[in-house]
């Protein structure tokens, strides 16, 4: 593999009622570009909550990268939605695709209640809107496997003082979306432009910029 600095670029498996997960449609786009000196590893998680863990240690290992960016599917949101939370839970609201349905159990026993995205999120948001890509800051990930994996990579951060991890939720694609009345989408095209523009910033910028982006809800 290159000297160059790695971004490893997670996304997941189809779940639920689905048959594609526009999470790994985009990602795997970028594997191998080359992004503000860094080059990108894409690999597919399982959403699974014990096989996520289990092969997103092994894929650290391996890729040793600089920065860990995780990106799932949110359907019903309509923008990219960069997280800035991941909280120690796991309670589903419908099986993984294991047929595993935990209920407010630890992800980390011991582990603090929550971590905060470790990339300059406020920036980020800031590059994409005046790029024209929707974006929002999000202040929770869920409590599925997606908050899993953002809550695992942000305790791997936490340990290794050159890893930066964050995690983006993204919208469904139009192909899905067409198919429930007023569901919001975005084109794919538009999430691969917006996760490439997200990383240039996470790759340049470690202090992130200081401007009001919270919500009421
Ligand atoms: N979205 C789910 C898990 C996998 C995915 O793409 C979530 O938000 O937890």
């Amino acid at each position: 593999m290159s000297k160059q600095p790695r971004i490893l670029l997670t996304g997941f498996t189809p779940f639920g009622n689905e048959d594609i997960n526009p999470s790994w449609e985009a990602v795997r786009e970028l594997e191998g570009r080359h992004i503000a000196g860094h080059v990108v590893v894409a690999r597919l998680l399982p959403t699974i909550f014990a096989e996520s863990r289990r092969e997103l240690g092994l894929m650290v290992d391996e890729v040793a990268p600089a920065i860990l960016l995780g990106v799932g599917q949110a359907g019903g949101r309509s923008r990219l939605s960069l997280e800035r939370v991941a909280i120690n839970v796991q309670d589903a609201r419908m099986a993984d695709n294991a047929g595993v349905q935990p209920i407010d159990e630890a992800i980390v026993a011991d582990g603090p209640a929550a971590y905060f995205s470790s990339l300059p999120i406020k920036a980020m948001l800031k590059a994409l809107l005046a790029e024209g890509v929707p974006a929002e800051v999000s202040n929770t990930a869920g409590t599925f496997v997606c908050n899993h994996v953002a809550y695992l990579m942000l305790h791997l951060a936490a340990r290794h003082h050159d890893l930066r991890a964050g995690f983006i939720h993204i919208p469904y694609l139009p192909s899905q979306a067409a198919r429930f009345p007023n569901a919001p989408s975005m084109a794919q095209e538009d999430v691969v432009r917006g996760l490439i523009i997200a990383l240039q910033v996470a790759a340049t910028q470690r202090t992130d910029d200081r401007f009001g982006a919270g919500a009421l809800d």
